[in-house]
């Protein structure tokens, strides 16, 4: 019998700061539509240092990572590219589908066809620029996607939330 079951999954997509410099935005979201999932949030992030070190905290220690850190707050890129477009797609599967479309964290060694090996570099302080971020894995994604969206941001629920009580918030509204 034909097994039929769906494997809904989330996932978490960054166009890194020089995916945005490079202009590959539309090139990378079209590559990613052959996986067919759905989009649930989409936003710009000026990453701040806490967020960044969070996302790579499996990283910390590494020869890279202060260099790694630089490279996705936007800092090797200059403005208006210190930001990266966050993605949260969802749909059968889509963890693996995304990572098979990203290419391996290697530009060098992804397959030419995938959006690493077609568009990324390894600079001379040997970071990957590898243009795009892909969770690894359901665990990951959802650790990834809590830190980088709110509940409210995510048009469909992923996770369960609560409510709260915010007093004396101090917000940002137009003048
Ligand atoms: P990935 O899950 O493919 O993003 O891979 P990792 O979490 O292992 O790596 C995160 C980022 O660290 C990569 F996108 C690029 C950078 N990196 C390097 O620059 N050099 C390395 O040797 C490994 C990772």
């Amino acid at each position: 019998m034909e097994n039929n079951t769906k494997n809904v999954q989330q996932v978490l997509i960054l166009i890194k700061p020089d995916g945005l410099k490079k202009s590959l935005t539309g090139n990378i979201l079209t590559k990613l539509s052959e996986a067919k999932l759905v989009i649930v949030a989409a936003k710009v992030v000026q990453v701040s240092r806490q967020l960044a070190e969070a996302h790579y905290e499996h990283l910390k220690g590494k020869p890279f990572f202060d260099e790694l850190i630089r490279y996705i707050q936007g800092e090797l890129h200059g403005k208006p590219y210190n930001r990266v477009l966050a993605l949260v797609y969802q749909g059968d599967n889509a963890i693996e589908l995304m990572r098979k479309l990203a290419g391996a964290t290697n530009p060098e060694e992804a397959d030419p066809i995938s959006i690493r090996g077609a568009y990324g570099r390894i600079t001379t302080k040997g970071v990957y620029e590898n243009v795009i971020h892909c969770s690894s894995d359901p665990s990951e994604a959802e650790r990834e996607i809590k830190l980088w969206f709110e509940p409210s941001e995510l048009a469909e629920a992923a996770y369960a939330s609560r409510k709260i009580i915010v007093e004396k918030l101090e917000k940002t509204v137009w003048a």
